[in-house]
């Protein structure tokens, strides 16, 4: 298995995964700029972005179908609920939430874009996003009950990440939750 990616990005969430997972893997950095939009990454991914995993044939690009992708081929980490779990639904529906709405709407913050049109766009506003989001983390400590899973590690980055630059406002429970992420994943 191979890991097209730069320390720099979202790539972090899948090397982390993989590590989780006990996979081993063959990490490939790519640069930002010329080597990312190059004919033969363009290949890989026709968007040119990272991260990319090959395995055998199978090429997938974007980091939470990655993470569902890995999640469901190695089964016994217990990352993530199989096909079946009672609780499958609800952990699709957060890896999409922070594919989706999450990463969208932290993004159009940080580019400070705004649109009466919210219709349009696939989520509601960042704000509410993270209302939704906080009053979950409320309830449990974790996305999807008492046990880290592979939601923590992909929508807890991107929490991390916003709250780190100021797209997303200062949450003491979104602190707390992120430094409970980061202590876990020490481990
Ligand atoms: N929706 C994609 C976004 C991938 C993405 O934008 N990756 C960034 C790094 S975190 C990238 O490759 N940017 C370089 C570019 O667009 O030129 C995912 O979740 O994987």
């Amino acid at each position: 298995m191979k890991l097209y990616t730069n320390a720099k990005s979202r790539g972090q969430v899948i090397s982390q995964l993989l590590r989780l997972l006990d996979v081993e893997y063959e990490e490939v950095s790519i640069s930002f700029g010329k080597e990312m939009k190059s004919n033969e990454f363009l290949k890989l991914n026709p968007m040119g972005k990272i991260p990319v995993l090959v395995d055998g044939e199978t090429v997938i690009y974007e980091t939470g179908a990655i993470c569902i992708y890995l999640c469901d081929k190695f089964p016994l980490k217990d990352m993530a609920p199989q096909i079946g779990s009672p609780n499958r639904g609800e952990y699709l529906r957060w890896m999409f939430f922070g594919a989706g709405p999450l990463d969208f709407s932290i993004n159009l913050k940080r580019l400070k874009l705004d649109s009466e049109n919210k219709g349009f766009l696939g989520y509601s506003s960042l704000e509410n996003i993270i209302d939704i989001i906080v009053s979950h983390l409320k309830r449990t400590p974790y996305f999807l009950g008492q046990e880290l899973s592979v939601v923590d590690l992909y929508i807890g980055t991107l929490l991390k990440w916003g709250s780190i630059d100021g797209a997303i406002p200062k949450n003491e429970i979104l602190s707390s939750y992120i430094s409970s992420i980061d202590e876990a994943l020490k481990l």
